[in-house]
């Protein structure tokens, strides 16, 4: 329920995702308005709230969701900033759609579990946007059309233009990997059981000192392999490709063939540059679904457990990275509130 007819949103986090959330609730997004922006850096917070009539600005994300008119949250804050984020939504008994990671690590996540059970209903949906892409969402539907046979090898080619200053060998798992992690366990209905990375020799666009690209393998529990090459600094493009092959037939997204133009004896296309641009409409659909279910009182999406077990798998993707092992990766038992 909301009180005035439309969904009053606090964003926590006002950096690029957090910047780029509050234009989307804004001018794309209907049926919300945001009324509250919070951001450690009290400059930032007031310049993404200018602009925004009756949005207030704050340095204390609990100060944002105590503000008048205030009915759901969307967090964009760093990481590390989540699992307090989530528990003063609980507190306030306010929905969530907290962007990825969920929190840093398996022990903050089941934090966040248990303190959600103890609401008594779901209130967390993570920003796991990939499953609001239509290439992807097209994939899923057929592959549950059972018609290609099972799922035995998911192929996916993650490709960045560069790498941002800083990015650490553990962000090539934590922040980019993590997406294909989510994605096969949604795509296929499986869990992944076991990871494994492997290097090849850097490429000379890597920044000093990171090894990248990296070739990662996971087996998951219904006996799929499922390869991930993670190439951050390419040079040419964004790209995100899956292919899935089946016992009876493949399927293949992500060719970015949406437009081909003929010009001078050549043909060809443009490839996008960054995420935002390529999963610009996942980003959309993705808060819009948010917005729509909280409005009827339901959470949808991507769930806390989904959150958890993403860092689980992450934290078994830096330990197969660091030690050049093949790591199994082993959740707790699936509360049934999860179901
Ligand atoms: C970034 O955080 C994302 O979420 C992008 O989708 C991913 O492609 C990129 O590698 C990450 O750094």
């Amino acid at each position: 329920m909301t009180r005035r007819g439309t969904l009053g949103v606090a964003v926590v986090g006002t950096g690029r995702m957090g910047a780029d959330h509050v234009r989307r609730l804004h001018e794309v997004t209907n049926g919300a308005r945001v009324v509250a922006v919070a951001d450690v850096d009290a400059e930032r917070a007031k310049r993404t709230a200018d602009g925004i009539e009756g949005c207030s600005a704050h340095t204390d994300p609990a100060a944002a969701m105590a503000a008048d008119g205030v009915d759901a949250v969307l967090v964009a804050s760093p990481g590390a900033a989540h699992e307090a984020a989530l528990m003063t939504a609980f507190e306030h008994d306010l929905p969530v759609l907290c962007e990825k990671p969920l929190t840093p690590g398996p022990a903050s996540a089941l934090r966040v579990l248990e303190a959600e059970q103890r609401l008594g209903r779901r209130r967390v949906q993570v920003g796991f946007m990939r499953r609001y892409d239509a290439e992807y969402m097209r994939l899923k539907a057929l592959l549950g059309t059972g018609r290609l046979g099972r799922p035995l090898m998911l192929h996916n080619r993650h490709r960045n233009v560069a790498t941002p200053p800083g990015f650490t060998g553990e962000m090539i798992v934590n922040d980019s990997l993590v997406h294909e992690m989510d994605i096969t366990r949604w795509l296929l209905g499986h869990e992944i059981s076991a990871v494994t990375v492997l290097k090849p020799a850097a490429s000379g666009n890597a920044p000093e000192g990171l090894r990248d690209p990296q070739f990662v393998v996971f087996e998951t529990s219904g006996g799929a392999i499922v390869d991930v090459e993670v190439n951050l600094n390419c040079g040419f493009g964004y790209q995100v490709q899956a292919e899935v092959v089946c016992e009876r037939g493949t399927a293949r997204i992500g060719d970015g063939h949406s437009l081909v133009t003929q010009q001078d004896g050549r043909w060809g296309g443009a490839v996008a540059q960054d995420f935002t641009e390529r999963f610009e409409d996942a980003y959309d659909r993705q808060v819009q679904a948010w917005v729509d279910a909280t409005r009827r009182g339901e959470v949808t999406g991507p769930s806390a457990w989904d959150g958890y077990a993403a860092a689980v798998i992450c934290e078994a993707g830096v330990r197969a990275q660091r030690e050049g092992v093949r790591v199994e990766v082993t959740l707790t038992e699936r509360p049934a509130f999860y179901a």
